[in-house]
């Protein structure tokens, strides 16, 4: 695709401002309250994101794309040519160049991505350096149903990729119910890509959702940020305080945004009271072992193919199939 070509092909599923609403007023009736961490991706957050990547302490990115370095001829190998590639949560796009660049003849690539501006930039900079394939950009909450763009010429197959340790994000019953659906997107003979941080030793971990620069917290905080821009609530920033701790026996990180007084919030109308201390949960980032990241997809009518692993810090990329 040309630039232009790209962007034209764009599908806009963006989340609406009712869409948004009505997904915080669930999370905040429930206790704990919760707040969906899909919502972090607006064009700040996804900057910000962005940013978090390139911090010392933050070694998830690096290691996964050294990993793909280090393995694309394998997994171009492993995967055939002429596939379609569907990226879920494509963000800045940085590892699927290097993906598309190493793949057999690639047909086409959806990224599906929430946040706009981040799509609309990846786009660009994809269809420049890769202008034989056909770009079919998807802006949508990848956890709600999308149907696919079908490509111009016809693929030997889907391959579904997605990095970053993005399934972390989940809790286990949603994490299942992705992966079933994305089961079912694949297709009978699909394969799909994961990254998936592994188990490690806690400080590691806790300090990379804790970086000395404090962009994490300014990640999580923008997120209050963008709801009181985007749906009108009065949550109060500098009453909210960033906390990442790492479960050990749930094997994740737990990251929660602290009401450091007793505070009312207003949303659409309704109102929410904090107690001074009261743990709203953001995020969560689960880390796998080999044992529970088999158990999981299998849940889901899934097996792993083949895996690599980088060895330390820990991090995996799966093939998986039907
Ligand atoms: C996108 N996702 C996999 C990141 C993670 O590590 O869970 C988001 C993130 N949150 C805080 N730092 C990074």
């Amino acid at each position: 695709s040309t630039v232009s070509d790209a962007l034209d092909a764009l599908t806009d599923l963006q989340p609406d401002r009712a869409r948004i609403t009505a997904d915080i007023l669930h999370g905040l009736s429930l206790q704990p309250r919760q707040l969906p961490s899909k919502y972090f991706y607006d064009a700040r957050g996804s900057a910000l994101f962005e940013q978090i990547t390139r911090q010392p302490e933050y070694y998830p990115t690096r290691t996964e794309l050294q990993l793909l370095r280090d393995v694309s001829g394998e997994i171009a190998r492993a995967v055939g040519p002429r596939v379609h590639v569907v990226e879920l949560g494509s963000g800045s796009g940085r590892k699927t160049e290097h993906l598309l660049h190493a793949l057999v003849e690639p047909v086409a690539y959806t990224p599906i991505e929430i946040s706009r501006a981040a799509l609309l930039d990846s786009v660009a900079r994809l269809a420049e350096a890769l202008p034989d394939i056909e770009m079919l950009p998807v802006c949508a909450d990848f956890t709600r149903p999308v149907e696919l763009p079908e490509p111009q010429n016809e693929p030997a197959r889907r391959l579904l990729f997605f990095p970053g340790s993005t399934l972390g994000n989940f809790a286990h019953d949603d994490a299942v119910a992705l992966l079933d659906a994305m089961r079912q997107t694949m297709g009978p003979n699909g394969l799909a890509l994961i990254g998936i941080d592994l188990h490690k030793d806690p400080a590691l971990i806790e300090a990379a959702y804790n970086d000395a620069a404090g962009v994490t917290a300014a990640f999580t905080l923008n997120l209050l940020q963008r709801l009181n821009r985007e749906i009108g609530s009065d949550f109060d920033l500098a009453s909210f305080q960033h906390r990442a701790r790492y479960s050990v026996p749930r094997l994740r990180i737990e990251t929660e945004l602290v009401s450091t007084r007793a505070q009312r919030v207003h949303v659409a109308g309704r109102s929410f009271d904090f107690a001074k201390g009261e743990a709203m949960t953001v995020e969560y980032s689960h880390k796998y072992t080999d044992a529970s990241f088999a158990a999981l997809v299998a849940e889901a009518g899934l097996r792993v193919r083949t895996q690599w692993d980088a060895a330390s810090p820990a991090f995996g990329l799966r093939l998986l199939q039907r």
